[in-house]
């Protein structure tokens, strides 16, 4: 539906190299409706939780301190298959991989500095939003341009 939502994080080196206008600009453009940002810095607890998967992984330790080298900008978008269609905006994991025109294929190089975490199912999303932001950080407003957008 519609009100599906997803979590999208401009990581530590997307913020410091500028490039968190231009996540802000492409899902905006997209469509898609921003209904929680905010610049913060991330914990190693929540990051454990947050890659609960990755835990036993190599690289589990350097994605760590990556994670924790600066602030992150948090969103959340909402918008009809957001889930899917923002990790078509982001890319494949590995930059390399990433066709030119997604924000890793047209921002990054490498794995450990591929600048935007993204959901990557319904289910994932949930729990990465319920992470990242209290309930009274998201706002639930009707946009104006929803006739123009949506059929
Ligand atoms: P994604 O961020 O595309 O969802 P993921 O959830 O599998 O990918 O991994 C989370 C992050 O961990 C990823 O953005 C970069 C890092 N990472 C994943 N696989 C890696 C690997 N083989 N070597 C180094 N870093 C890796
Ligand atoms: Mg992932």
């Amino acid at each position: 539906s519609s009100q599906e939502r997803t979590f999208i994080a401009v990581k530590p080196d997307g913020v410091q190299r500028g490039i968190f206008p231009e996540v802000l600009k492409r899902f905006t453009q997209r469509g898609f409706k921003l209904v929680g940002i905010k610049l913060c810095t991330a914990n190693e607890s929540l990051l454990r939780k947050h890659y609960v998967d990755l835990q036993e992984k190599p690289f589990f330790n350097s994605l760590l301190s990556y994670m924790t080298s600066g602030p992150i900008l948090a969103t959340v978008w909402e918008g009809k298959d957001v889930v899917k269609q923002g990790r078509a905006m982001l890319g494949a994991t590995n930059p390399l991989n990433s066709a030119p025109g997604t924000i890793r294929g047209d921002f990054a190089i490498d794995m450990g500095r591929n600048v935007i975490h993204g959901s990557d199912s319904v289910e994932n999303a949930k729990k990465e939003i319920s992470l990242w932001f209290k309930p009274e950080e998201l706002v639930d407003y009707k946009s104006t341009l929803a006739s123009w957008i949506y059929e």
